[in-house]
């Protein structure tokens, strides 16, 4: 088991945007951090103001941060932004003074720690390694050595003088195509079976939604297996295929689950997991899972649909399964209504997967659409 990680949050919030927003925000930031395992988060620094150039929380708030650390014996800073190289580098350089082994993560780290955590396959963990030598690349060329051998324990690398920083680059390079090369192989596999299946007619369904919404518990019920299920973001990261039979087409289907999504999920990571995102590109319906007890329901539906789009979704029917309906509170029957009516284009379908509701309509639905 890991040692705990003393962590403080920083957050910048635009002062137009809402105050709500700006508690959404930390919010979700405080479930992502604490699905990485052994973190303590041991303080939290809010500041509404347009994030600065140099430091992006502002020299003021930066003494704040130097004393928090030294004082609280903070080993690990999160950034719920995506910073520049140079602000990374500005705030370790301030932080270095009062601890030398302190980290700065943004929210691209964070997100690629926790997927390190929870990636089985080689696929997942490749998507995952490209993903984090291009997002590191840039830091180090930027930066020079100095960074790079601070931050670099966890990518294996050692101190390297700025004079090899050229070297480096090409070496860099040289291994981002080395894995990508990698990737492609067991792309090409991955594109080769869907091939496969739509040759023979076998028709997919891929089931699509924002984090911790339920796919994989609507998944193993579905196909009897037994995924990973937990309260908590990004639990699956790769994409597992299960045989599901539809009873009055007497056809079987295959049906996979993926990745979740979030909002701010950076565009590179999305374009990173493209290999895992396949079956959901190629497949014949798409279950777009909606947890209904969520507050922030419709805001989510949006940023999935968003990014189906930007992944070129090719499928032409897309059901919305809102499940959890036994987790609603409130008058269930009136507001079950209006979400039926504001979604009626996308067949929505109520179920709840832990009392084993609505499961036969789902499937009637799905079958009325490969009919
Ligand atoms: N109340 C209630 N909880 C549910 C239901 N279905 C799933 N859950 C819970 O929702 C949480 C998330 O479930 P998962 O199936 O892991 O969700 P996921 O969408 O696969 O999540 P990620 O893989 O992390 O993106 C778990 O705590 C489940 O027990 C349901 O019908 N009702
Ligand atoms: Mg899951």
């Amino acid at each position: 088991m890991k040692l705990t990680h003393r962590v403080v949050l920083v957050d910048v919030i635009d002062p137009h945007r809402h105050r709500d927003e700006a508690v959404e925000n930390l919010e979700e930031l405080k479930s992502l951090v604490a699905t990485y395992r052994g973190v303590d988060i041991v303080d939290i620094i809010q500041h509404r103001t347009r994030p600065d150039k140099a430091t992006f929380i502002g020299s003021g708030k930066v003494e704040e941060l130097v004393n928090i650390v030294d004082k609280k014996k903070i080993d690990i800073v999160i950034i719920n932004a995506i910073v520049n190289p140079s602000v990374l580098y500005n705030l370790l350089a301030k932080l270095w003074t009062v601890n030398p082994k302190i980290q700065v993560w943004d929210r691209v780290d964070l997100i690629l720690n926790i997927f390190d955590l929870h990636a089985h396959t080689t696929e997942a963990k490749l998507q995952i390694e490209i993903a984090r030598m291009r997002h590191m690349g840039p830091r180090i060329y930027g930066l020079g050595g100095t960074y790079f051998s601070r931050q670099a324990g966890g990518i294996g690398g050692r101190g390297i003088g700025e004079t090899n920083i050229e070297l480096m680059k090409r070496h860099w390079r040289n291994e981002i195509k080395r894995k990508k090369d990698e990737l492609e192989k067991i792309s090409l596999q991955h594109k080769r079976q869907i091939e496969n299946r739509k040759e023979r007619n076998l028709k997919s369904i891929s089931i699509v939604g924002y984090t911790n919404a339920g796919k994989t518990s609507l998944f193993n019920l579905l196909t009897n297996k037994d995924k990973i299920v937990e309260n908590a973001l990004f639990v699956t990261l790769d994409s597992v295929s299960g045989k599901l039979w539809l009873p009055n087409i007497k056809k079987e289907v295959t049906i996979s689950d993926t990745i979740g999504f979030i909002k701010n999920l950076p565009a590179s990571l999305i374009d990173s997991f493209k290999s895992t995102l396949m079956d959901s590109v190629y497949a014949d319906v798409i279950l777009h899972v909606i947890d209904v007890a969520d507050p922030k329901m419709h805001e989510k539906i949006d940023i999935v649909e968003q990014i189906l789009y930007d992944i070129g979704i090719q499928s032409k029917k897309i059901i919305f399964v809102f499940n959890k309906v036994d987790a609603h509170d409130g008058d269930g029957e009136k507001i079950l209504k209006e979400i039926s009516n504001k979604y009626s284009h996308f067949s929505p379908v109520f179920i709840s997967v832990k009392q084993n509701f609505g499961i036969e309509k789902l499937l009637q639905e799905i079958e009325s659409c490969l009919r």
